[in-house]
């Protein structure tokens, strides 16, 4: 019995999209499925019972923010981090191996493993495959990744087969040490923007059989034409039965490319980032609600929305207002709407899938999403 497995509904006959279910042992969730971001424990200003109201089955965390603080010892003390936050859904926890480059100080990359300063308190710290292995196990999250390193953008081609000969070794060494029953440890598809690397990486990752496998090292700064074309090779190879997942990828219109080249699985601090900025998502494009336009606009974000602000009446002027204002309740507001947007996206584009109407579905949303 393995933790994680995937169960495929429906293929759509033109395109790579597939609707399917992944089970875990907190619970099935719909794919394809959207992911949102607790980095620190917490779905930033959003409670588990509002992301549950809102359809969400499955949420990510990190292992470099809670290794740092509040550190795996009490996360352990706590039961885990499922009970540590108050989540009974699947939780997905990212390895530390693409933070640690993002926002660690001095760091150092060895086969060993990764050395940095901690971004907190400026502390020396370590990450391996055996730690991350280690801490995500004190976590108890349902899906682990495996620690990799994130070829940066731009890589040339010697740089980008060192990183990803690496990260296959750091991946088996990750797979010796995730010895957890109740939890399932996908392998991370690296290679940079070279087409060959991609193809080879995927296909020695499939070869290690992983109960899932992501993709990563894309939306880095690289233009999306260059984005879709590596999704492609990195895809070609992976087995149907098992889910993938497209990393840190999240504005609407990369969910649908990406479902296009049968991806299941998206997460993204986008929804709840740029809420924070005053911004609401809608099926016909971005509100920027600072904007003197909505002063005296008493209609809601977005006419029928069955989120909690719209469902409930908050209009775009007393959101603009909040947000002017700089009062809390604006920002959460706007991070409920939009998170809820995304799930009934991708709920949407499952629907499409199933009824046979993905590249309907597709153009529609391209039409009416880039009008503006
Ligand atoms: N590796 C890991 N996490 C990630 C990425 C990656 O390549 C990305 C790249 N978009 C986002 N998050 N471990
Ligand atoms: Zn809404």
């Amino acid at each position: 019995m393995t933790a994680i497995t995937y169960e495929l509904i429906r293929k759509d006959e033109k395109t790579g999209a597939r609707a399917g279910i992944i089970h875990t042992p907190h619970g099935s969730f719909p794919t394809p499925i959207f992911m949102p971001v607790g980095t620190q424990a917490t779905v930033k200003g959003v409670s588990p019972d509002e992301l549950k109201d809102l359809g969400a089955g499955i949420i990510l965390s990190n292992t470099y923010h809670l290794f740092l603080r509040p550190g795996m010892e009490l996360i352990k003390e706590a039961g885990g981090l499922h009970k540590f936050m108050h989540w009974d859904r699947a939780i997905l926890t990212d390895s530390g191996g693409f933070q640690v480059f993002s926002l660690g100080d001095l760091r150092k990359i060895t086969e060993e493993g990764v050395t940095f300063r901690s971004h907190i308190d400026g502390s020396k710290k370590f990450l391996s495959p055996e730690v991350s292995m280690q801490v995500q196990m004190c976590l108890g999250s349902d899906i682990v990744m495996a620690f990799d390193e994130c070829v940066p953008y731009p890589a040339d081609h010697t740089y980008a087969l060192k990183s990803s000969e690496r990260t296959l070794r750091w991946a088996e060494r990750c797979k010796k040490t995730m010895t957890a029953p109740n939890q399932g440890l996908f392998g991370i598809v690296q290679g940079g923007m070279y087409k060959d690397l991609r193809k080879w990486h995927a296909q020695a990752l499939v070869d290690m059989d992983f109960p899932g496998y992501a993709v990563g090292g894309l939306s880095v700064g690289e233009p999306p034409e260059l984005m879709y074309e590596m999704l492609d090779y990195s895809t070609s190879l992976l087995p149907e039965n098992k889910p993938r997942y497209l990393m840190g990828v999240g504005t609407p219109d990369h969910l649908v490319e990406g479902v296009m080249r049968g991806i299941d699985m998206f997460d993204c601090v986008y929804p709840t980032r740029v809420a924070r900025n005053g911004m609401a998502m809608t099926w016909t494009g971005r509100l920027v609600m600072k904007n003197a336009q909505f002063t005296h606009d008493h209609n809601v974000m977005e006419e029928g929305c069955g989120c909690y602000a719209c469902r409930n009446g908050y209009t775009r002027a007393y959101i603009r207002h909040l947000v002017r204002a700089g009062e809390i309740f604006g920002l959460r507001l706007l991070s409920l709407h939009n998170l809820y947007f995304l799930e009934e996206f991708v709920r949407r584009m499952r629907q499409s899938i199933i009824d046979g109407k993905f590249t309907e579905f597709r153009t529609d949303f391209l039409n009416n999403y880039n009008k503006k």
